[in-house]
Parts: C-alpha cells; structure tokens; sequence
C-alpha cells in the first residue's frame, strides 16, 4: 500500500503526462521565485501527504458517531482530532472542522443566526475588507442588508468612534470584523463592546491572522466573539479550507448550517491535513515561526518606506503591509507585472480611498507568509526591499540587480528545504 502511494507521481507521469507537467511547472515556479501574496503559504510536506490520501475516497455526510454513511470508523476518529487540536489550539469551546472554504465557513455563520433581510456590518472591502463580509456582488451582499464601516483615509487605521457611529445608525443583527488586507492588530474588545451597545452578534473572521493567533502574536477573537472563522491555509500554513469556532450555545445552529445548511459530504481528506497543520501549529517552533513572520514583515516594511516607497499606514503589526502607488505613475496592475517579471509574486490591490477599478488598483499588497516558511530572516529584507523598488522604478541595469537578489535567495532557500528538513520533517522525493 505505502508503496503504492510512493509511486503515485511517477504514476501519474505515465497515466497523465500533461497533468503531471504543469504539476512540475508549478512548483518550478514556486522554487524559482519568491512568493508575496500574504494569503499564501508553503503547506509541509505531511500536509501534502494527508491532502493526497485514501481519505478523498470516502463520504461522511453527518458528523462523528452520526453519519449517513457506513464505513466511516476511521474517518470520524480523524475529525475527532482535528476537532480536539483545534480545541486546544485557540481555547474554544465549539469547533466545525468540515467548512470547505472561508467563505462557506462565513456563508454558514450567515445561515445559523441570520434571516433573509438581516442587516450586517463589515469592513469596507476597497478598505481591506472581504468580498464575503457583504459586497454587492457576493451573496452576503444579496441576501442580506449590507452596511460598511472602514478605516480613516488620514491615516489607514480602523476608526473605532465609525464603527460605533455606523452600528448605532444601522443596528446590525451581525458585525464582521476581521480583514484581508489590514496591516495593523485589530482591536476585539472594541468590536465587542459596539456588538453589546447595539445589541448585535459578533462574527471575526481571523483568515489572515489565523497561524499569528494560534502562535500567541497577536491577540485572539476568541474571547470576545460568537463565532471566529478561519481559512486553514494562509499563516496557518494547512491545506486549503476552513473551519468554525463558537461558542457552545451556537455550536447545534452551526453545524446545522454547515451540513446539511449549506454543504454535503465533507472532505475528509481535507480534514485530516487540517489534523496535521494544527498539530504542526501546537508545536513550539510555529510560535518562532510566526514571530519571525511578523518580524520580516516589520523590516520589509521599514526598509520600503527607506526605499521612498509609501505604505497604508506607515507599516505593519502583522504579517502583510500595503504599497500605496497613488502618488506614483504606476497602477497596481503596473506594478504585479514588474514584479512578476523578476521572480516575485504580488497581488495588486484597492487601497483606502480607492478610485481605479478592482481589476487595476492603486496598490500592492505584500506579505512574508511564504517566504519565512521557505526560510528568509529579517537580515534578508533589505535586499529584497531594493530589489521591489528597483523593480518599480526600473532601469535596465537595475531590473537585472532585481533579479539577480531574487535568484540568489531563491537557491539560498530552496523549496521544501531549510525549514522544514531542519524540523525534522521529510523532504517529498521528486
Ligand atoms: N482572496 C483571499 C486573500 O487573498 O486575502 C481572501 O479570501
């Protein structure tokens, strides 16, 4: 059997050649550049190993001792971990580990304490909000009454006295709190107390900052919030999903949403590379992981704004930060191009006050995720700073140096070396 598994890429080379080739072109790509995208991460190789398992075979509508299906005894003793690994990870009382995505994750909050009609509150999403927090393109914006709240434009940071302001006019059955490009600690306590003044439930969604929370570097939701919802890939570093944390009184309404609500047959495989990330997250050294995140994060950030780059905010708290081109000949969309073409991959991005379109922007968005898991410290960010600015502002003598920083730290920290060799995890045989 484990043979079997072993051999599957060499299978595949022969059952599927052209599948197996953009398989090989894709992870040429990650181990030839560097990746920015402050969703993003580098999953350990025992994620990946869950993630391709027999355990994508089965179907388990229903939860643990309660299924539709036979068969499911070693199944629900996965979920079962994953569930009390999560449980110990962030201290909650209630955890549903089957949501396929953060967005269904957030779609089945919606279903388990909201009607047709409700009126909910999030951030802005050209603020750095998210699509699923209630714009008018997503079914939260659909379904729902959808209000907004966002940051000061003078100086990018949550304006606490607007939420309250907005929540008192609006009076939101829900609140959102909770961001996908916001570079500063949020303040939960604050969304707490305006959830009480106006009588309003409280939704974090913590995709961003999910693996930061778990390691203890930045504060936790869990505490202040009914329902906390999470991506399990990003600083997290798991596989692609999500999952839900809530308090004990909502947990039958939440499960009930999740299946038979708004999903069927949960993915087991998935779940079980859940089991393994959060395992991975309980382990001391993600704590030191994250805080070298943040770290980078800190020094990219500083060494930008030396390079005479302006970012939101003036810097970061966490593990993303955001360019602010507007004062620059170059949109968004300009600059992702630029620095694609020396090996870094970016994601342009809408900034506070935004006037171009989604699909061009004003900004770019840059996150040290991926690139602390393949190994770069803080002493590395200088140079990568010069090699974004010489990017952005470009001779040819100049993009060639860009380049030539970003070849030499990607053979520096190969993919899937570093790291994870050195915490003892197996490297995945080519
Ligand atoms: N699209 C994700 C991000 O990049 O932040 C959020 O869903």
């Amino acid at each position: 059997m484990n043979q079997i598994l072993s051999q599957s890429r060499a299978l595949l080379s022969e059952s599927d050649p052209a599948i197996a080739k953009l398989l090989a072109d894709e992870a040429r790509r990650l181990a030839d550049g560097l990746e920015l995208i402050a969703s993003e991460n580098v999953a350990s190789p025992a994620v990946l190993a869950a993630l391709s398992s027999v355990l994508s075979n089965k179907y388990a509508e229903g939860y643990p001792g309660k299924r539709y299906y036979g068969g499911c005894e070693y199944v629900d003793e996965v979920e079962l971990v994953a569930i009390a690994r999560a449980k110990q990870l962030y201290g909650a009382e209630h955890v549903n580990v089957q949501p396929h995505s953060g967005a269904q994750a957030n779609q089945a909050v919606f279903l388990s304490c909201l009607k047709p009609g409700d009126t909910i509150l999030g951030m802005n999403l050209s603020h750095g909000g998210h699509l699923t927090h209630g714009s008018p393109v997503n079914m939260s914006g659909l379904i729902y009454k959808a209000e907004f709240y966002g940051v000061s434009e003078s100086d990018g940071l949550l304006d606490y006295d607007e939420v309250r302001r907005v929540a008192q006019a609006t009076r939101p059955r829900l609140i959102i709190a909770g961001a996908s490009a916001y570079p500063r600690v949020i303040d939960f306590a604050a969304f707490r107390k305006i959830a009480d003044e106006v009588g309003a439930l409280l939704l974090v969604d913590m995709a961003h900052i999910a693996g930061l929370v778990a390691a203890g570097v930045h504060p936790s939701p869990v505490p202040f919030a009914d329902f906390v919802t999470t991506t399990t890939h990003k600083t997290l570093r798991g596989p692609r999903g999500g999952i839900i944390l809530c308090r004990a009184d909502h947990a039958k309404a939440v499960d009930k949403a999740v299946f038979p609500g708004t999903q069927g047959g949960p993915l087991m495989h998935v779940i079980g590379a859940k089991a393994v990330a959060f395992g991975e997250a309980l382990a001391p050294e993600f704590r030191a992981y994250a805080e070298t995140v943040v770290a980078n994060a800190k020094v990219l950030a500083g060494e930008l704004v030396e390079q005479g780059l302006k970012l939101v905010s003036g810097g970061t708290d966490n593990h993303l930060m955001l360019i602010d081109l507007r004062s620059s000949p170059l949109s968004g969309k300009d600059a992702e191009e630029r620095l694609g073409r020396i090996g870094l991959t970016v994601n342009k991005n809408t900034v506070p006050g935004e006037t171009r379109k989604p699909m061009v922007t004003s900004g770019i968005r840059i996150g040290t995720p991926a690139i602390t898991t393949r190994g770069l410290k803080p002493s590395e960010m200088k140079v990568l700073a010069q090699a974004i600015s010489f990017a952005l502002y470009p001779t040819e003598e100049k993009m060639e140096q860009a380049r030539a920083i970003v070849s030499d730290l990607c053979k520096k920290y190969p993919l899937y070396d570093g790291v994870f060799a050195s915490a003892g995890y197996s490297v995945p045989q080519q």
